[in-house]
């Protein structure tokens, strides 16, 4: 793109000009930003047109991963890092007086997505065009991301976030691709030529205009497309918007406004299922919205419809997209007029689902009566899936009622989402080892001794170009340095790094750069607090959603019990600690959001205690997203991964940490199993109950939370510090509710449970830190097993596994 500096710096000088009207000296952060974003993309525009051109020509099997959450954070960066311009670019600026880091502030996350899920896309979109796969991502452009979450008095409070204030440079409004989704109305039967045919009638039309982005891969050649939707009115509503006949302006205004709501915001909730009308509403939107460009761009190739299986593979992230399952054979048979088996047997081979939680909750279950009146064409072919289905399972296992009852897709007049979903797969795949193992084997038994083949493993990744290469590029310098550069295409390839574990100048270079990364965040942190923060302190870290699974309550209880220890013994020897949270809670979540009142409370009393002297600080960093992540991630020493065993799917922050070369202390769960099956618990610091023994405790009963109350005095003392007059608990109704949920709920994540062995592990990692080459040792492992995780090498299974394809060569 520009070979060199010294013409990047021209053309961006005349472009500068040229689009601004004024000289370079006078532009701002902000102009910079727009016109490198605008050339980068505009630069990016003939790959894109090519990759989609050899696509059309070779008939090339397109992945469509459907999602309603991508949380793709900033591009800036990482698409000059897949162009390989992004030395030249960042010495270019520097020679016109602008640093890159600080034109890259200037971009608004996309934030798109609450957590893990969303997160989740957005690596496999950069690993699909990285690999050269023909896969791109189908979404929704929410006006609002995930909401900006402030800190005012120790208590989270919700700002909009309205990150398209300042235009997004990756866009591109495509007008000419807009299709129409229709909504409510009646459906009328009527025999043609032998056949029952479905006329939907008095619907309300939207326009649903997508906004492209290009994903630009590692190989800079190859350019695939996040298409989001945006839900418009129809131009001309008199003529399709059966219920008024445009002459009421009033009823139009109503019908824009509704309309446009469909794509306005992003629901802030993260595994808490709401059965809300326009939460449905969007789900059809981006689904029927989707597909129908999907088989346009389809039936431009001339192919007979039976050949779509072979040419195009569906992927629904969670059970939020299954609506597709139903809106395909919609179109198959109303549409293209095949008959029922003809368009199940396509739809069946086309769709794959993944699951990404088993928390009862956050399971998908809708209204009947609701999905009937919005949807009525779609709700009688979900009833007509489910009566084939029972009738199967009669067939099967005659006489089973209760079998039935538990499988079937309607139930108790609600849509199991995640039933539809797994009857019209051809596969199901849970998100780490023991993940899928507790589906099979607990969660979905039933359909996995129906569908044996069915189920399948896809331990999650994280792409290594965002998470290591664009974040601690020093790291990935002296990575360089030591094992070349082939890792950097073949990530597994980190493992070479185990022979330099013992290298003490090896060791202390990372240890110099994990010091650099700690004097950055630092510098962020007082910023942010006017707090100076000790580097030489253990960095000890806990960012993701606010969830009690999560447990962040166990890490503030150890941190307010450290506390009382040095209260006790001011002289206590420890290696000193900065704790540092980050997270968003649900808004309508009132545990959660106490846990953060609490964790600002700990803070305040224990930052301003002169007796710690400097042992413990605590920041909880406010508005926790992708590019604050960024930065704390590459500083960590201590990585927080302490869900209650069985309830974190996977996790993949728990991937990002290791591959910066912080150490797990964590729980048998999720994919922290795996990582520790790699690096031993040598290098690892697990601790608490087994998954097993969590799902025994929860089947059998047998734990009773007050006997550790009762009966261990540090348990004791800290929860009483939060009901009882002193400088936790000013107010005696403050912590009541987690006093509560702890002791009278009985405890239901076993954070008490655990709370003795998550003490004994922190004073292990305490003494383990005062060994330095040791611990840099331990560091060095895991980044060097880290590759692993590289959804490189998750997506690479998806493609061969579930969707049958091969890398297109450009
Ligand atoms: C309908 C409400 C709702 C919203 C989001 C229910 C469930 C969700 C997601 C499934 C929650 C989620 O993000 N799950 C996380 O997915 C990650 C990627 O697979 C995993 O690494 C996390 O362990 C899992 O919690």
């Amino acid at each position: 793109m520009f070979n060199d500096k010294e013409s990047f710096k021209q053309v961006f000088r005349e472009t500068l000009i040229g689009k601004l009207g004024k000289p370079l000296e006078e532009a701002s952060n902000a102009d910079v930003y727009k016109i490198l974003g605008n050339m980068i993309r505009e630069n990016a525009g003939k790959n894109w047109a090519e990759t989609n051109q050899k696509y059309k020509v070779d008939k090339d099997k397109q992945v469509y991963y459907f999602s309603m959450e991508f949380l793709i954070g900033r591009l800036l960066g990482n698409n000059l890092l897949n162009m390989g311009v992004l030395e030249v670019v960042r010495e270019g600026l520097a020679d016109l007086g602008f640093c890159l880091q600080d034109i890259e502030e200037e971009e608004s996350d996309a934030g798109l997505g609450n957590g893990g899920l969303g997160r989740l896309a957005a690596c496999f979109l950069d690993s699909l065009a990285s690999l050269q796969y023909a896969g791109h991502g189908c979404g929704i452009r929410y006006k609002y991301g995930l909401f900006e979450q402030k800190i005012v008095d120790g208590y989270q409070v919700e700002l909009p976030d309205y990150w398209l204030q300042n235009d997004n440079v990756w866009e591109v409004r495509r007008e000419d691709k807009q299709v129409e989704v229709r909504f409510w109305g009646a459906i009328e039967t009527r025999e043609e030529n032998g056949r029952l045919v479905f006329d939907h009638t008095q619907y309300e039309a939207v326009r649903a205009v997508p906004y492209d982005v290009p994903i630009i891969g590692a190989d800079r050649r190859h350019v695939n497309t996040l298409r989001n939707w945006s839900a418009e009115s129809i131009t001309q509503p008199s003529r399709t918007f059966g219920s008024f006949a445009g002459t009421d302006y009033h009823k139009f205004l109503e019908y824009k406004r509704s309309v446009e709501s469909i794509s306005e915001f992003l629901y802030p909730d993260d595994s808490q299922y709401e059965g809300k009308l326009l939460r449905l509403k969007q789900q059809y939107f981006l689904c029927s919205a989707g597909l129908q460009s999907i088989l346009r761009t389809y039936n431009k190739l001339a192919l007979p419809i039976e050949l779509l299986p072979d040419k195009v593979a569906l992927h629904i992230n969670d059970t939020h997209p299954t609506l597709l399952i139903p809106e395909l054979m919609r179109i198959l048979m109303d549409v293209h007029g095949l008959g029922w088996d003809e368009a199940w047997s396509i739809t069946t081979r086309m769709v794959s689902y993944t699951n990404h939680t088993i928390l009862s909750e956050a399971l998908e279950k809708w209204p009947i009566q609701m999905v009937r009146e919005l949807l009525p064409r779609i709700f009688l072919i979900i009833e007509e899936i489910n009566a084939r289905f029972c009738g199967e399972l009669m067939s099967r296992y005659p006489g089973d009622q209760n079998r039935i009852e538990q499988m079937a897709i309607i139930h108790e007049d609600q849509v199991r989402m995640a039933h539809l979903a797994i009857v019209a797969s051809h596969s199901v795949n849970g998100v780490a080892a023991l993940h899928t193992e507790i589906l099979m084997k607990r969660e979905m038994r039933l359909f996995n001794e129906m569908y044996p083949h069915r189920f399948n493993n896809k331990t999650n990744g994280i792409t290594h170009r965002r998470w290591l290469l664009h974040a601690n590029p020093d790291l990935a310098n002296l990575i360089n340095q030591s094992i070349g550069t082939r890792w950097v295409s073949h990530p597994q390839e980190m493992i070479g790094l185990i022979k330099y574990c013992e290298d003490a100048s090896f060791q202390e270079q990372v240890a110099s750069i994990k010091r650099q990364n700690k004097l950055r965040l630092a510098e962020y942190i007082y910023s942010k607090h006017s707090v100076h923060v000790d580097p030489d302190s253990i960095f000890d870290v806990q960012v993701k959603r606010l969830h009690a699974y999560k447990r962040q309550l166990l890490n503030i209880l150890h941190i307010l019990h450290l506390y009382n220890q040095i209260k006790d013994n001011p002289s206590m020897d420890m290696v000193p600690r900065t704790f540092i949270f980050g997270a968003k809670a649900a808004p309508s979540y009132h545990l959660a959001k106490r846990i953060i009142k609490l964790i600002n409370t700990v803070a305040e009393v224990v930052n301003k205690d002169p007796d710690v002297k400097g042992k413990i600080r605590i920041f909880f960093l406010e508005n926790y997203s992708v590019s604050l992540a960024e930065k704390i991630i590459p500083a960590a020493d201590i990585s927080e991964q302490i869900s209650t065993a069985s309830k974190e799917a996977s996790g993949t922050g728990n991937m990002k940490f290791m591959m910066n070369g912080a150490l797990t202390v964590g729980t048998m769960d999720g994919a922290n199993v795996e990582m520790h099956e790699m690096v031993g618990d040598n290098n690892m610091f697990l601790f608490g109950l087994r998954a097993e023994q969590v799902m025994d405790y929860y089947q059998h009963g047998g734990y009773h939370a007050r006997d550790i109350y009762n009966g261990d005095s540090r348990v004791k003392e800290v929860l009483d510090q939060l009901i009882k007059p002193g400088p936790i608990c000013c107010h005696a109704t403050e912590f009541e509710s987690i006093f509560h949920s702890l002791l009278d709920n009985n405890d239901e994540f076993f954070v008490l449970k655990d709370f003795a062995s998550y003490v004994e592990t922190h004073v292990e990692i305490d003494r383990a830190y005062r060994n330095r080459q040791e611990w840099l040792k331990k560091s060095i492992i895991n980044i060097g097993h880290s590759g692993k995780f590289s959804s490189d090498n998750t997506i690479s299974r998806y493609a061969a596994e579930i969707w049958n394809i091969s890398p297109v060569r450009l």
